[in-house]
């Protein structure tokens, strides 16, 4: 199955590619196809945007995640805003924003999610959902991966994200678990739709 990585985030499509790998699928890029806005205020509506407007322009599957960092002492924030925290517009200086915010806060627990959809030009949607708890460290560490990376450490781990393989933050990670979901349902096949039966 041909299938369009609908994302402007190579971290992302790097991920997805190593995670889906075992499907046999072809993966292409938007090649130019532009992405929406994300008007959403919940990562399935952004994710079921960015997936729809692709396989509508392409007439292909495609596959978006929506994803954020939810901070306990920020009340949940940056959550679906994370890309755009602070209005910084570099990984780097939302990264040193984030760490300005919680400078001397001594609750550093965190969620990371993700939401992917896979949008059939038909218009249907499967969704997939995957979270991960952590803590933030007061500086980061690692080189690997993107976003707050460097700053995130799961619980049951003493390393950063950046600090491991992609295979490494797969296994835990939010996209991780829920590109594991996906993988699982189309184990043999397109999963099975549900048939709603008008009387
Ligand atoms: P696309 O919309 O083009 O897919 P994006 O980076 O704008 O790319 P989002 O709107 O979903 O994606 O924003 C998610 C942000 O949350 C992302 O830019 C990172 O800052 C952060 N984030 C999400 N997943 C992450 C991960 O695995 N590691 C580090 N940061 C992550």
């Amino acid at each position: 199955m041909r299938v369009v990585v609908a994302t402007g985030n190579p971290g992302k499509v790097r991920e997805i590619a190593e995670a889906l790998e075992g499907l046999g699928w072809q993966l292409e890029g938007l090649n130019g196809v532009p992405l929406p806005e994300e008007t959403g205020t919940t990562y399935e509506e952004n994710a079921a945007l960015k997936a729809c407007a692709a396989a509508v322009a392409t007439g292909l599957p495609a596959l978006a995640d929506d994803s954020g960092l939810e901070v306990s002492a920020l009340g949940g924030q940056p959550g679906v805003y994370s890309a755009r925290f602070g209005h910084r517009s570099s990984d780097l200086e939302r990264n040193l924003y984030l760490l300005e915010r919680l400078r001397g806060v001594q609750d550093r627990r965190a969620k990371f999610v993700s939401v992917v959809i896979l949008a059939y030009p038909d218009g249907h949607l499967e969704t997939y959902r995957g979270e991960v708890l952590g803590t933030l460290l007061e500086g980061p560490r690692g080189e690997n991966g993107f976003g707050y990376d460097p700053l995130f450490v799961p619980d049951g781990d003493t390393r950063t994200f950046a600090e491991m393989s992609l295979a490494e933050k797969r296994v835990i990670s939010h996209r991780g678990r829920a590109l594991a979901a996906l993988l699982q349902a189309h184990r043999s096949g397109p999963p099975a739709r549900e048939v709603i039966r008008a009387e």
